[in-house]
């Protein structure tokens, strides 16, 4: 039997019914929840997300403030930028779209970011706060993942969860999170000093793939009936297609369907999730600063 498809999309539109309702409750505030949108330079696939990103606050009645600066722009003007988004109180959160070009220092960019507005949960005492587990934001994309993981309703309990990538925003804190009481599997991280990436991905009950490397998952690397979660989203030649590309995850779907108990799609799976949670956090950032 093929693996049940958990469709990130349906997920996600519960989530964001939900947070209407928050919405208008601050409306009736005279809050409107706002999201600062900056953009450094013109990579495409950043240039798309960004754009869903301000559509999606468009969608549920929040604003959205958008900055798309050239990638000559410097470290110096983009915590400028920032400092002053910090100050303004029609802003309730501030995103700034990674990958930054290369000049730019990107640790002091986040760092910038006043934490009750890091609604991305980037910065060093976001980060702290959670792997404390205080009241923090939860970086948007690992969130994502905790809630679709809780909709399969699969006992999480006492199951060996597999993260293969270990980035700042995805894999680490992640990690984290599928560690904490509510979860309480038990975690391997596998990355690139991995040896024999397969001998571990092979004993996971929940799999998640947040390498970026298109086709890394295969089916005989997956456990018979396991969860498997592919965060990749990359852009690989499709000469049929307009564009010339599609978009395909880390785990060759087609295959790893017919082992998998459950699995997401890409796209339609963890990314309409992400932006899920960053309307989910701005939200919550609007509420805290409304009281
Ligand atoms: N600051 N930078 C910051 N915050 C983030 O949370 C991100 N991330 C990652 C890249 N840089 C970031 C995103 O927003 C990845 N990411 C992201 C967001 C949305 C989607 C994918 C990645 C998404 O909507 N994916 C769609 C397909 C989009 C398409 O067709 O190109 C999907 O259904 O998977």
């Amino acid at each position: 039997m093929p693996a049940s498809i958990i469709d990130g999309k349906l997920v996600a539109q519960e989530i964001r019914s939900a947070l209407s309702e928050r919405i208008s409750a601050l409306k009736h505030k005279n809050i409107v929840p706002g999201l600062a949108v900056i953009l450094v330079g013109e990579d495409p696939a950043s240039v798309s997300y960004v754009t869903a990103k301000e559509q999606a606050c468009a969608d549920i009645g929040m604003k959205s403030f958008e900055y798309r600066l050239p990638d000559t722009t410097r470290t110096e003007e983009l915590v400028a930028l920032i400092h002053k988004l910090n100050a303004d109180k029609a802003v309730h959160g501030i995103l700034v779209q990674l990958p930054l070009p290369g000049h730019i220092d990107e640790f002091s960019v986040i760092e910038a970011i006043a934490p009750e507005k890091d609604v991305d949960g980037f910065t060093s005492i976001n980060l702290g706060k959670m792997l404390l587990g205080q009241d923090a934001f939860i970086p948007c994309t690992p969130h994502g993942i905790i809630k679709l993981i809780e909709h399969t309703g699969i006992p999480t309990k006492g199951t060996h969860a597999v993260v293969v990538g270990r980035s700042n925003i995805v894999g680490k804190p992640l990690a984290n999170l599928l560690i904490r009481k509510e979860i309480n599997a038990t975690v391997t991280i596998c990355h690139t000093g991995t040896v024999n990436l397969a001998d571990f991905t092979k004993h996971a009950d929940i799999l998640i793939a947040c390498a970026g490397k298109a086709g890394l998952i295969t089916a005989d690397m997956v456990k018979p009936g396991a969860c498997v979660i592919d965060v990749g989203v990359n852009r690989v030649p499709a000469p049929q297609s307009k564009k010339g590309w599609k978009l395909v995850g880390d785990v060759l779907f087609d295959e790893v369907l017919d082992v998998a108990g459950f699995i997401t799609p890409v796209p339609g799976g963890v990314g309409p999730m992400t932006i899920t949670m960053l309307l989910y956090n701005t939200v919550a950032a609007a509420e805290k600063m409304s009281v």
